[in-house]
């Protein structure tokens, strides 16, 4: 990894850190709360004529979709509507709204559909719907061409600015909201969009904050179940209580994701039992995961790109093995599940390098190739596998990734910076955690914790640390994030990333 240190003294931290953040002139919290949306205030309309109807929601089933369908449910219940809802299985159909679910959706006398977090690319199944008879409406995110005639769409893009990057549950929230305000929906609302990784300013960035404050004030017990805290931050939802809800849709054998939506509106001795199960499938889903490391780590093959190819890869798990291998080896990487023939896989890239735009070229190769350049998905077939490899060979890392970070002095560790810091969070995509480098400091003492990890005490109070697997005999810069010290709750404590 390439660093680039930004050197700028003069200014004083907090500024510094602001205009590093290029947020010292765009508040991210700024959003038009009175703005018109009449998109939404169409689909409203739309929505306001299905009293009649019978309605299927179909979702996905990542925490968005789960979200946003129990959203749904629960403004139907509200409303008075007939819905019932459905998540299709990620192995066995796949995602999204497919002609198996309209065929259904007629035989069972469904007369309006509602996609969530799915949709635009389901022509053929909404046309197939719409020419039955049944009402179709699509609330969802992902790029899209061309739309066949809908009964009603609500997408970001049809949004003023602000609002034009939500996710499925943050459009369902809106929509919640046209008729009652409930803190539970804006909860789960906020929880996918941090999920979801979409961009954390204006109303994302509202959610997000709401779902901490209402977590941390008022029982959502769903969300607290999964994860026990007495004060919630983003990292309880990023790391506890997001995997937990994703964890069932990866594994093959874990649940029918159905019951996610049931969870979410759960309570009493029902929620500790279904609460227990997510436990245990996300216990399997580690277990599972740190196996398919091993094979990965053995098995990684090929040039500038890596890629290994397994039976025993579980599908929906080789992203999170591709995203592993890249911060541990530096290069993009494929990790493909051979099941019958037919190979699945997950890509991950490297920084700003354009994995999937590589794709391109070969993608008649391919059965299924979708994403975008950092993350995206395909498949192909046993008569395509030494093309799609000998490919993949054939490519070169023309790209060294270069981290940007802000030089900062020992006694700038103070416990006000680093109160500063954690009061800009949420961080995530647009909006990254400021990362710091740290000039070799004086050091008052040195420990080890478990025998192995190197904790400096700094001369200000503040100590850094590294959980990382470097040598630290001698390096010239400690590179890391400032936090609040999780136990010494009035100090600063560096969090080492890298040594260089
Ligand atoms: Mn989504």
């Amino acid at each position: 990894m390439k660093y680039e240190f930004l050197n700028d003294t003069a200014t004083q931290f907090q500024d510094r850190v602001l205009s590093f953040l290029k947020i010292a002139d765009r508040d991210p919290d700024e959003y038009d709360r009175n703005a018109a949306l009449s998109a939404l205030r169409r689909f409203g309309e739309a929505f306001d004529t299905l009293q009649n109807d019978r309605i299927l929601l179909v979702g996905d089933y990542d925490c968005d979709g789960i979200c946003a369908t129990n959203i749904l449910v629960r403004l139907c219940e509200k409303r008075g509507y007939k819905a019932n809802y459905y998540i299709p299985s990620r192995h066995k159909e796949g995602y999204g709204l497919n002609l198996s679910i309209v065929d259904n959706a007629i035989k069972y006398g469904f007369t309006a559909l509602i996609c969530l977090d799915n949709g635009v690319k389901a022509n053929e199944a909404v046309e197939k719907a719409a020419a039955h008879g049944i009402k179709v409406l699509i609330i969802d995110h992902h790029e899209y061409d061309e739309l066949p005639p809908l009964y009603a769409f609500l997408h970001p893009a049809l949004l003023e600015e602000g609002y034009n990057d939500c996710c499925t549950a943050g459009l369902s929230c809106l929509l919640y909201d046209l008729y009652d305000q409930d803190p539970v929906v804006h909860t789960y609302a906020g929880l996918a969009t941090l999920a979801d990784a979409v961009t954390v300013f204006g109303y994302n960035r509202r959610l997000i904050k709401e779902a901490l404050h209402n977590l941390n004030t008022m029982s959502v017990e769903p969300l607290q179940a999964l994860a026990p805290s007495s004060e919630y931050t983003c990292y309880d939802l990023s790391y506890q209580i997001i995997p937990k809800i994703n964890a069932v849709a990866r594994l093959e054998n874990g649940a029918n994701v159905n019951m996610l939506v049931k969870y979410l509106s759960s309570s009493g001795s029902e929620l500790y039992g279904f609460a227990k199960q997510l436990e245990e499938i996300n216990e399997q889903r580690k277990e599972l995961t740190k196996k398919m490391l091993g094979y990965a780590d053995t098995e990684l093959t090929g040039n500038d790109i890596l890629y290994a190819s397994d039976s025993r890869f579980e599908e929906g798990l080789c992203g999170i093995i591709a995203g592993r291998m890249v911060s541990l080896y530096q290069k993009p990487c494929l990790i493909l599940s051979e099941k019958d023939g037919i190979y699945k896989g997950s890509a991950r890239s490297l920084g700003e390098y354009p994995f999937f735009s590589k794709m391109l070229p070969i993608r008649e190769s391919f059965l299924t190739l979708g994403g975008h350049e950092a993350a995206f998905g395909l498949s192909f077939d046993e008569e395509h596998r030494d093309t799609v490899l000998r490919y993949l060979d054939s490519l070169e890392l023309d790209y060294e990734p270069v981290k940007t970070c802000l030089t900062v002095a020992p006694e700038e560790l103070t416990y006000e910076n680093a109160l500063f810091i954690a009061g800009l969070e949420p961080y995530g995509t647009g909006l990254t955690r400021p990362l710091f480098a740290l000039k070799r400091p004086a050091v008052l003492r040195e420990y080890r914790i478990k025998n192995r990890y190197p904790k400096w005490l700094l001369p200000g109070g503040a100590e850094a640390v590294y959980f990382g697997e470097k040598d630290v005999s001698s390096f010239e810069y400690l590179i890391g994030h400032i936090e609040i010290d999780r136990y010494h709750k009035n100090r600063a404590s560096f969090l080492v990333q890298d040594v260089i």
